[in-house]
């Protein structure tokens, strides 16, 4: 499917977000502009959504933080997370699928094959610290493009191997974060691969965003329509526990 098509889509949810916002902004000028309320209402759509598009900081290699924290799941404690860590993970498999026309099943070296983007970046905890690093992997838009994602998908779940209190790590963003452009699967930090305390052997990187959308332990991403029925309807481990969805920064 097109960018023309996801781009529309996440319009229509920008404006439904900004509803109630874009209506005062157009009841407050009424009368005395030359835009119609309508226009108004486009206007507003399109900045929130240009606003969400900008780009996270990127921070120079002297600002690097050597000793990346590890916070959350510093591992996964399964025998078959070891045996994989034990062969570098040479079996560990990326699944893209969902509603796809295409899905995927990706080894590390085709991950690292794909064009890469390296980025350095601050990664801010709701605990209350921060981190820089630099990250580099392919963007999840080439995945999405190569997969196809359909019309009908609205989000991006990410499925990850560990349990966190007896569940299972899971995240999600809308399509303005999926195609952002600093949005890449990363499998290496500070230009080393990913350790395992950081994710090994693939994380997200959602640098628009708080630390906990950014998934450790990847194994699957896919593309639905609603998170209603994926374990506590709130579209991520934490979510499901109160957090806001959208941890935007
Ligand atoms: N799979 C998984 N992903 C996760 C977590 C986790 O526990 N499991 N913790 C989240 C939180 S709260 C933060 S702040 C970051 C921590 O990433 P780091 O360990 O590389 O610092 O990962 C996020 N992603
Ligand atoms: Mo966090």
């Amino acid at each position: 499917m097109s960018n023309g098509v996801k781009r529309r889509t996440a319009l229509a949810g920008m404006a439904a977000l900004f509803t109630g916002a874009c209506a005062k902004v157009a009841g407050s000028d009424a009368g005395s502009s030359l835009l119609s309320a309508a226009e108004k209402w486009h206007l507003a759509a399109h900045r929130a959504l240009a606003n969400r598009q900008a780009l996270a900081r990127e921070y120079p290699r002297t600002a690097l933080d050597l000793n990346f924290p590890a916070n959350g799941s510093v591992t996964v404690d399964s025998d078959a997370y070891r045996a994989s860590q034990a062969t570098g993970f040479a079996d560990w498999r990326l699944q893209v699928g969902g509603l796809v026309e295409t899905p995927l099943s990706l080894s590390l070296e085709n991950i690292r094959k794909l064009p890469q983007r390296t980025q350095i970046t601050r990664q801010d905890c709701v605990e209350g610290w921060s981190a820089i690093g630099e990250w580099t992997g392919p963007q999840l838009s080439v995945l999405l493009d190569a997969a196809g994602v359909k019309p009908e998908a609205n989000f991006i779940v990410f499925r990850c191997a560990d349990t966190l209190y007896g569940s299972q790590y899971y995240e999600s963003v809308d399509m303005v974060d999926a195609y952002h452009p600093q949005t890449i699967i990363a499998h290496a930090l500070n230009g080393q691969p990913l350790p395992v305390g950081n994710g090994a052997p693939l994380r997200m990187r959602i640098e628009r965003q708080l630390g906990y959308k950014h998934a450790k332990y990847l194994t699957a991403i896919e593309a639905v329509a609603s998170f209603d029925d994926i374990d506590g309807g709130q579209g991520g481990f934490w979510e499901d526990r109160g957090y806001q969805w959208y941890a935007g920064i």
